[in-house]
């Protein structure tokens, strides 16, 4: 059995320390990595997949620490993802998350990792999707993916979960925020947390305004839920919207849809890994100096020598893996 075949048995037994090693090669992006997420996504596809976002201190980290407790009271186990697209590095803010939800989930089925931007945010949400896919084949049944930051970022890693949750807190305006930073589609349910603040109706009463202007037709309307994240008022409601979206989800057809796409995903990234170790192959070989002057100058295409070069790729062992 080689390393990688292992590392995947003792993933399935739900072996913490093999979570954990399984999550750093995924994060590295390192070829015993990639084949890991290519081994392991058959075995996925079980667990429902919850993005979290909202502007910075609306009181998403808070909502997952209380989530995540009375989803282990209910008998789930959940993997929590806390994912930073704007910190090049883990910065204080997601070491001061991570301390404060290991303090109260320290329990076997809970798992809990911060993946932070190391460059391009392709190679973040890239190390996203390894680490759900991951998560999934390891048994949790719920995965919550908090993410900070906006923007394209956000949406791009949120298009890897089922079902979103955009959370606002009364008084910051972020009703506006939630509109100008394209929020607003990606979610398909809206909290308003930190209900016990003033101003919570109104939040409240300011996103179903902007959600009717042309939802109507749609055929899941976006619930509202209050909470209080800090002392775990609203979740029974926010599981129960949670449970009814996944049920939507699975009804509509559009479960199976992700799915697929999610499947064609890992065919892509299989296929770009593959061209990208094949390409650095052929650039340290010979005759790639006398082949790049040849484009250089004009006497070849670039398309018909690399239509050429990957002809004879497939003609030799190459298989990828
Ligand atoms: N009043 C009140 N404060 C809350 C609530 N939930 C979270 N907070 C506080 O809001 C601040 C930001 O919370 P945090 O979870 O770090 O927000 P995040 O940046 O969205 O992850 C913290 O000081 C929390 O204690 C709530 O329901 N009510
Ligand atoms: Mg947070």
């Amino acid at each position: 059995m080689n390393e990688v075949d292992g590392l995947v048995s003792r993933i399935l037994e739900r072996e913490k320390r093999a979570i954990a090693r399984g999550l750093t090669w995924v994060e590295r992006d390192s070829e015993d990595g990639k084949a890991l997420v290519r081994a392991l996504f058959p075995l996925a596809g079980k667990a429902h997949i919850v993005g979290i976002t909202g502007a910075p201190g609306v009181g998403k980290s808070t909502l997952v620490n209380s989530l995540t407790l009375e989803l282990r009271r209910r008998g789930a186990r959940v993997g929590i993802l806390a994912v930073d697209p704007s910190s090049p590095f883990s910065g204080g803010a997601i070491l001061g998350d991570r301390i404060r939800m290991q303090e109260s989930v320290m329990d076997d089925g809970v798992f809990m990792r911060s993946l932070a931007s190391r460059g391009h945010l392709g190679g973040l949400s890239r190390a996203t999707f390894g680490a759900v896919t991951l998560m999934d084949a390891a048994g949790f049944d719920v995965i919550l993916i908090e993410t900070v930051g906006a923007g394209q970022s956000e949406v791009e890693i949120m298009q890897l979960a089922h079902s979103t949750m955009v959370v606002l807190a009364p008084g910051l305006g972020d009703d506006i925020q939630a509109i100008k930073a394209g929020i607003l589609e990606i979610g398909q349910i809206f909290v308003v947390n930190k209900a016990d603040r003033d101003g919570a109706d109104h939040t409240a009463r300011a996103i179903r305004g902007m959600l009717t202007l042309g939802m109507q037709h749609l055929d899941w309307f976006p619930p509202i839920v209050k909470t209080v994240a800090e002392h775990g008022e609203g979740l029974g409601e926010l599981i129960g919207s949670l449970e009814k979206h996944r049920e939507y989800l699975s009804q509509s057809g559009e479960l199976a849809l992700i799915r697929d796409g999610q499947t064609a995903h890992v065919i892509q990234l299989a296929m770009e890994d593959w061209v990208d170790r094949e390409f650095r192959r052929v650039k340290a070989g010979a005759g790639w100096d006398a082949l790049r002057q040849q484009v250089a100058s004009g006497a070849r295409d670039a398309a018909e020598v690399a239509l050429e070069m990957l002809r004879s790729l497939t003609e030799g062992d190459n298989n990828g893996s």
